[in-house]
């Protein structure tokens, strides 16, 4: 027996291991509420859909071996095909290939050596005849905690390498922030974890406004591991301390009860409209800090002038009634709110979900200028926070030097897309897109290389995506399990995961740095990401260029030690390596933040890094770009779909499409913790008794979701704490087609990304918008085939 320290995603532990087997999984002492997926997670390296060895879909493999014979001896093709192919015309070699199979044709395993040289054929292949661009390398996803072999960040080190890729910039996270922010308020980390500490809102906070809530759900992970899960502690002492809770959400349990929250079930996608319907009301009321619009932020009498409704042709007065039409909370309710908020010291947090919606830079930019209007931005416990609670450690106190990452290199391509443009980009080479002030053109991608993520479960219409998904001629992913992005793969390498190789674990907000030792050997044929691309580097001739002559220890330590260093100049003193090696991970001295004080204090010493230095209310810069999506100022703009769109199909409920309880996206889902909430094995969907009585669907009933893009299966659980008009369906149970051959078949386990629109927040963010999204349900009293996705691999052939 041995215990080994290491880490995860949704936290770190010791490792009891015997036998080549986790036996026990020990959480640090002092973590008061350990995530219940981190058993999940250990069981999870012994699944029966692990990739155990190289695979390659058989019509892939036939194409490619059949034109191989036809035209190159082996011996004399050092990289297992022809580099020039002169037959390579558009749409000719995906017909060869076949790659409208994809997701449907059986795999066929091969050594690994066989597979390393057909994945270097195709990057030499492609890099040669098209240019590195035609590589997309994007390859969003979370991959594993450990921040060596973090898969994503391996593969644009190893795509760098050989002469780069497009990639992806931005995130599904918090998209439309991360462009929107920057032009406002400051750099995306404003939506990222600079925040006032927990310690400080404890302390002073007398009134939360959560819009989004703060879901306890969220707080249990975090991408680089977490040593403890504080947030649940920090929300009871704040109520101690005599802070009232509202919360604003479609849902009644995005607040914890420790906070004994007041619920004002908003319609959703309309905050906006409430948060202006809030400032009209300090405007009119007299409520508002003029100093503070005057001396820290810009554009003041233009939002003004909009809320009054003396903005040019925009005569709609902005007040509580108006509000309350578009939201459905009571104009009182929102006119007593406001009151409020101006009488005690306030926080107004805002969950990122708001900005996964159409239009969803407005919500965040509104929010900022409602607390500006209150005035308490900078003062202990009062402004604004973005994230609160969307991880767990959001609100912990940031260490001011970086965490270590792997370093990535240059990447000559120098255009990435949009992360959310995926399908766009897939389905219209050469085309023109805005993005941010800029017009931009997709490339013409003709090879696909996938690493740590699963965008069958993460982006939106699916079936739009699975059409994009058979234009490239070679899709390449790598993967401990089948999920529906292996199976929709032409070559797929299996992947180690983090308990089989050695890393380090850290977020900035954390208080520790983990020693992720190595606790098992690797599984069946897998290999670690890093292996894989030191194999393809060395076939490609860029061998010192990926690896720079370091092993894995040795790139541990190296990234260990340039951490230590950057601490050291904060005057944080960590220990060496050795000894941070051997005892498991070291601990990191906390501080405390005021987000903002120094700004308040003198805004002259310490402006913002907007072009005015101040906060911008209204801004010159967006206002030039023209975009009627995305004006001059913070705006209520109809999103493209919502309860109140006159074109709403009757009977529609709201989508909401938010993050699982009981996996990280879809990671896990083939778990237990996953697997005893389905019904009937499928993914739960929550909905008000009402709205189910009046579909005839019971408690327990299978149920079809559907709208003009899709539908799926999903077992109905009713509940009040659903606001009525609203289904709540969360992301990432693994796709299932009820027959993969045909384009937009029935998916049959409950993934709501069959369901949702894939169109970008506004030509600004270009952020993924998967929370506007109408649907209708009924009963399903058709027989359904099994979900099998999730126990079973996909089928091989010799
Ligand atoms: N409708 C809807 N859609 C959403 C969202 C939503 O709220 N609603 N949320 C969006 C958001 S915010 C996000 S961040 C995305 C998340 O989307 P993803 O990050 O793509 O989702 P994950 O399921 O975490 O995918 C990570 C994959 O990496 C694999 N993996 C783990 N470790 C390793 C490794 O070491 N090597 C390799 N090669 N692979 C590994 C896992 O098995 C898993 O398949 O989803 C987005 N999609
Ligand atoms: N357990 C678990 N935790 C996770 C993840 C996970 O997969 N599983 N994923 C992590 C990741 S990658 C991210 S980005 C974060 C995401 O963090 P968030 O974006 O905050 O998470 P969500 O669960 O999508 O949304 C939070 C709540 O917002 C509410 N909401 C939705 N639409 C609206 C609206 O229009 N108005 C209002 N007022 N509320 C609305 C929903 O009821 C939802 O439960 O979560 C992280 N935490
Ligand atoms: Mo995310």
């Amino acid at each position: 027996m041995s215990t080994i320290p290491h880490s995860s995603h949704w936290g770190a532990f010791t490792a009891v291991v015997t036998d080549d087997a986790v036996t026990e999984i020990r959480p640090p002492a002092d973590d008061a509420h350990p995530s219940p997926m981190l058993r999940d997670f250990a069981e999870s390296v012994d699944s029966p859909l692990r990739v155990r060895r190289p695979a390659v879909r058989s019509s892939w493999l036939e194409a490619v071996r059949a034109r191989r014979e036809a035209h190159v001896r082996p011996s004399e093709d050092r990289l297992g095909e022809q580099h020039l192919d002169e037959h390579d015309g558009p749409g000719h070699l995906g017909e060869e290939r076949r790659t409208h199979l994809r997701g449907s044709d059986p795999f066929v395993e091969i050594d690994w050596d066989e597979a390393l040289d057909l994945v270097a054929g195709e990057l030499e292949r492609v890099r040669t005849v098209h240019g590195n661009a035609a590589i997309f390398g994007g390859s969003y996803g979370w991959a594993s905690a450990g921040r060596f072999h973090h898969a994503r960040t391996q593969l644009h080190r190893f795509l760098n390498a050989i002469g780069g890729h497009t990639s992806q910039v931005g995130n599904y996270s918090f998209g439309a922030a991360a462009a929107i922010l920057p032009h406002v308020l400051g750099p995306a980390q404003f939506a990222n974890g600079r925040l006032s500490s927990w310690d400080v809102v404890a302390e002073h906070t007398q009134l939360w406004v959560m819009f989004g809530g703060l879901a306890m759900k969220n707080t249990q992970l975090e991408s680089g591991g977490l040593s403890a899960h504080p947030i649940p502690e920090r929300l009871r002492e704040t109520r101690a301390h005599g802070c009232r809770f509202v919360s604003v959400s479609p849902i009644r349990d995005d607040a914890p009860d420790v906070v004994d929250p007041e619920w004002m079930p908003i319609r959703p996608n309309t905050d906006t409209a409430l948060m202006l319907g809030l400032a009209h009301t300090l405007l009119v009321e007299d409520l508002h800090d003029a100093d503070f619009l005057t001396t820290h932020c810009v554009g003041w009498e233009r939002f003004r002038d909009y809320l009054l409704g003396e903005a040019g042709d925009d005569t709609i007065v902005k007040d509580a009634d108006w509000a309350a039409a578009i939201t459905q909370i009571p104009a009182e309710t929102i006119r007593a709110l406001a009151r409020d908020m101006a009488a005690h010291r306030t926080m107004i947090s805002v969950a990122w979900s708001l900005q996964r919606a159409d239009h969803g830079e407005q919500p965040f930019w509104a929010a900022l200028a409602l607390a500006a209007m209150l005035g308490q931005i900078g003062l202990p416990g009062g402004g604004f926070g973005y994230g609160y609670g969307a991880t767990g450690t959001m609100g912990s106190w940031q260490h001011p030097f970086p965490s270590p990452r792997l370093p990535v290199g240059d990447n000559p391509v120098t255009a990435p897309i949009p992360a959310a443009r995926i399908a766009d980009m897939l389905l219209g080479p050469g085309e023109e897109y805005e993005f941010d002030g800029e017009v931009r053109r997709y490339p013409d991608t003709r090879l696909v290389y996938w690493a740590g993520g699963n965008p069958f479960h993460h982006h939106q219409d699916l079936n739009r995506l699975r059409r994009g998904w058979t234009r490239p001629e070679t899709v390449i992913v790598h993967e401990p399990f089948w999920t529906a992005t292996a199976r929709h793969a032409d070559i797929v390498l299996p992947a180690t995961t983090s308990l089989e190789r050695n890393d380090l674990g850290a977020a900035s907000g954390d208080r520790r740095i983990v020693a992720m030792h190595r606790a098992l050997t690797p599984r069946h044929e897998a290999r670690s990401d890093w292996e894989i691309f030191r194999a393809l580097a060395a076939r490609l001739g860029e061998s010192d260029g990926f690896t720079a002559g370091r092993d894995e220890m040795e790139w541990i330590e190296h990234l260990y030690t340039s951490t230590r260093a950057a601490a050291s100049a904060h005057g944080i003193d960590l220990p060496d390596f050795a000894t941070f090696w051997e005892a498991g991970g070291v601990d990191i001295p906390q501080g405390s933040t005021v987000l903002l004080e120094d700004f308040r204090t003198d805004p002259d010493a310490h402006p913002l890094e907007t072009p005015s230095g101040r906060i911008e209310l209204f801004s010159e810069t967006i206002a030039g770009f023209g975009y009627d999506d995305c004006p001059g100022h913070p705006a209520w703009i109809e999103p493209g779909e919502w309860l109140g769109a006159a074109d709403a199909p009757p009977g529609s409920l709201h989508l909401v499409s938010n993050q699982p309880e009981h996996r990280l996206h879809s990671q896990l889902d083939m778990s237990g913790g996953s697997r005893s909430a389905k019904v009937s094995g499928r993914e739960p969907c929550r909905l008000n008794p009402a709205d189910a009585a009046r579909r005839g669907i019971a408690d327990g009933d299978i149920v079809r979701v559907f709208n003009d893009r899709g539908a799926c299966l999903a077992g109905a659980r009713l509940s009040e704490d659903v606001r009525p008009g609203v289904i709540q369906l969360s992301a990432g149970a693994w796709y299932q087609a009820a027959d993969p051959t045909v384009d937009g078949s029935l998916e049959i386990h409950g993934n709501p990304n069959v369901l949702t629109r894939d169109r970008g927040t506004s030509r600004l963010g270009q952020g993924p918008a998967a929370l506007s999204t109408l649907v209708r349900v009924e009963a399903h009293r058709d027989a359904a085939p099994a979900v099998t996705v999730t126990s079973r691999p996909p089928t091989f052939v010799d």
